[in-house]
């Protein structure tokens, strides 16, 4: 790949190879799209529809911009999810073709071809009928990495239940809140997952989430028997997955529904109050899945690839259930995770399955270059990558360090990385490189997919000249956009749709462009969300979760600061109902309250740091000073002004670590 200095960037033009028969072939090419949806910005999204999906019904309205920012795209269509993904690549004679190679934690291997997967879809598709689920119920996966996870989610769409999956590493309480607030009839889950070679309950789980309260609305809990390991068992409402599928036919026709119809929620972290169920729609979703996958990932018959995400956040629902299958792909699905049995597991799986196209985050990355450089055997020069074409990235801003180590010791010096902008309420890939068309430079996620209308303002919702900072917003409604907060549209408008914006989206990302070429850079979130490891975490779920330990706790705030590995850490300032902890006292306390974090809302929310003080620093309203908080977070030297300080003294004190 040719290099050159633009300023002090490094930029790398797209090479020779992957120009070549890509989707979207050179610069021009991309701008040719861009101008055809400037032109005609609904006649583009409607060519794209009638292209990318079949439709039972087709529509002939595209997009509903009467109920503003409620808006409707494609309303009049009706359409099936699993019949796209599924039964139309059987029909075009992909039946034998491979769609999912799974590996197990501790590395067996299984295909599942596309006639299998229909199969086993509608399968569990007719069980879920037979047990009463219908068209609009919702439906929570709590699963583990698997065909039978990616199954369930199809199995939903083919009948018209809408799905909303939580992560397997959320506790019983968070699990416990999303049932509730989704109004579920059922829970599909597994015994036990299987990471890193230990068993971890998921079903267990499920039954203490239960015993929470507020769960009256489930009428059943499908089990899928991963493991084998011991459970208690409530004949009232638990089956097992492999029972209620044994007598189903295997064949189910699909429920056609209305685009606009709900293909799933999916809870994310706000600035605050609880998660927020973000509502996606049937058509425009599976319209921007299926497209993004293959114009970002240049995705062809040929291609494996391997999206290293859960199902259970939104990268795994877009790029792993919906998008590659969509356009008939063959994928990697893996149950485990990267550093085991060592650290050179994503590697071997690559050379294993030659993979051509990988998409992980920058977290991964981070932590893989550090193992490699303490343990040579796990470097990835030990493994033949060669297979590979493309690499991804996604979740968080990339440091150019890592960009240039994964593009050099991963991708071999020849293969483009896509960092990938975009949101669980974007439904995908909104700012993007093509890997056949955009110049890089490490850093940046370059320019806006076509189409998508991503725009830099001020507070006022005006444009803001390239090579300043602002606020970063979408202009015009597209096809994935989430559709509402489940049960709170109040809040969706609020939340994203500003009155001072001038109708814009609001993503929450602070961003800038450069004066020459007009390329993004993200620089984070600007609301009280942080980013760690890639997930989404309110600062106010954290300190909510801290002070309902009413035991210790009297006042906690939570702020995030930079880390080498998980691009933030949480930093949490703690006062307690007893004098202020130091010394071992003080670990103990806080190792105390990690785990009542971890309980509360799962073990990737537990605070890195715990900090105690007599008080938090507030003004002499009783606001707590976080920007102060911040400072202190990091380390820095205290030169903002402290003047409308309730309590300066406070300061030196919360700088000392335990
Ligand atoms: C896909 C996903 C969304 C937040 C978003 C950003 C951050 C995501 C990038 C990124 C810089 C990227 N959905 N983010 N991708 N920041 N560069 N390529 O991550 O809803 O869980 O998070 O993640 O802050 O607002 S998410």
């Amino acid at each position: 790949m040719s290099t050159q200095d633009a300023h002090e960037l490094k930029l790398y033009s797209p090479p020779e190879a992957a120009v070549k028969g890509a989707h979207v072939s050179g610069m021009e090419a991309y701008k040719k799209l861009e101008a055809e949806a400037e032109a005609d910005y609904q006649g583009y999204w409607a060519r794209l529809a009638r292209e990318f999906l079949t439709w039972k019904q087709p529509f002939t309205k595209v997009l509903n911009e009467s109920d503003a920012p409620f808006f409707k795209w494609f309303e009049d269509g009706k359409l099936n999810v699993s019949y796209n993904c599924l039964d139309r690549n059987v029909e075009r004679g992909l039946g034998d073709k491979t769609a999912i190679i799974f590996e197990t934690d501790d590395g067996k291997v299984s295909r599942v071809s596309y006639k299998e997967l229909l199969s086993r879809t509608s399968q569990l598709a007719n069980a879920l009928k037979a047990q009463g689920v219908k068209k609009g119920d919702r439906v929570v996966i709590y699963m583990p990495m698997s065909v039978e996870g990616v199954v369930a989610m199809q199995a939903c769409a083919r009948i018209g239940a809408t799905h909303s999956v939580v992560f397997g590493g959320f506790s019983a309480q968070s699990l416990r809140d999303r049932i509730e607030d989704a109004g579920a009839v059922m829970v599909i889950t597994a015994d036990e997952q299987m990471r890193g070679g230990k068993a971890l309950p998921l079903k267990s789980i499920v039954d203490e989430a239960l015993s929470l309260g507020g769960c009256d609305s489930i009428r059943n809990v499908i089990v899928y028997q991963r493991t084998g390991g011991k459970v208690a068992w409530n004949s009232a409402h638990d089956k097992w997955l492999h029972e209620v599928v044994a007598s189903q036919p295997a064949t189910c026709e699909p429920e056609w529904v209305e685009a606009e119809h709900p293909l799933f929620l999916l809870y994310t972290s706000g600035s605050t109050g609880k998660p927020k169920g973000v509502q996606h729609a049937t058509g425009g979703y599976l319209l921007h899945a299926a497209l993004t996958t293959k114009w970002t990932f240049d995705l062809k018959d040929d291609d494996v690839f391997w999206c290293t995400a859960d199902i259970g956040w939104v990268t795994g629902h877009t790029y792993i259930t919906y998008g590659p299958l969509a356009l008939g792909g063959t994928e990697v699905v893996f149950e485990g995770i990267p550093t085991y049995p060592d650290a050179g597991r994503f590697w071997k799986m690559i050379q294993d399955h030659k993979v051509t196209i990988f998409y992980t985050a920058p977290t991964a990355i981070r932590s893989l270059i550090k193992a490699a450089e303490t343990n040579p055997a796990v470097h990835p020069k030990n493994y033949d990558l060669s297979s590979l074409r493309l690499l991804g990235s996604v979740g968080e801003p990339i440091n150019p360090a890592a960009w240039e180590w994964y593009h050099q010791n991963i991708g071999g010096g020849r293969c483009p990385i896509v960092d990938t902008w975009w949101q669980t309420e974007t439904g995908g890939h909104m700012i993007t490189p093509l890997p056949g068309a955009t110049p890089l430079v490490p850093g940046s996620c370059t320019l806006p997919f076509p189409g998508i209308t991503a725009a830099i303002v001020d507070e006022t919702g005006h444009d803001v000249p390239n090579g300043q900072g602002g606020i970063l917003v979408v202009k015009k409604p597209w096809p994935s956009m989430i559709r509402t907060i489940w049960g709170d549209p109040e809040r969706f408008k609020k939340s994203y749709y500003p009155p001072e914006l001038k109708g814009y989206y609001l993503a929450g990302d602070g961003a800038s462009r450069d004066a020459e070429r007009g390329y993004f850079t993200i620089t984070g979130r600007i609301d009280d969300v942080l980013n760690v490891s890639g997930h989404r975490m309110g600062t106010m779920e954290i300190e909510s979760a801290l002070v309902s330990c009413t035991e210790l706790v009297a006042e906690a705030a939570v702020v995030g600061r930079p880390d080498e590995t998980t691009g933030e850490a949480i930093c949490a300032f703690v006062v307690l109902k007893r004098p202020r902890p130091t010394g071992e006292e003080a670990r103990k306390i806080a190792a105390e309250l990690r785990n009542w974090v971890a309980k509360e809302i799962g073990p990737i929310a537990k605070p890195k740091d715990i900090r105690f003080g007599d008080n938090l620093p507030k003004t002499r309203s009783g606001k707590i000073m976080r920007r102060l908080l911040r400072s202190i977070a990091k380390g820095e030297q205290i030169t903002q002004d402290t003047s409308t300080l309730e309590n300066p003294a406070i300061l030196d004190q919360l700088a000392q670590t335990n």
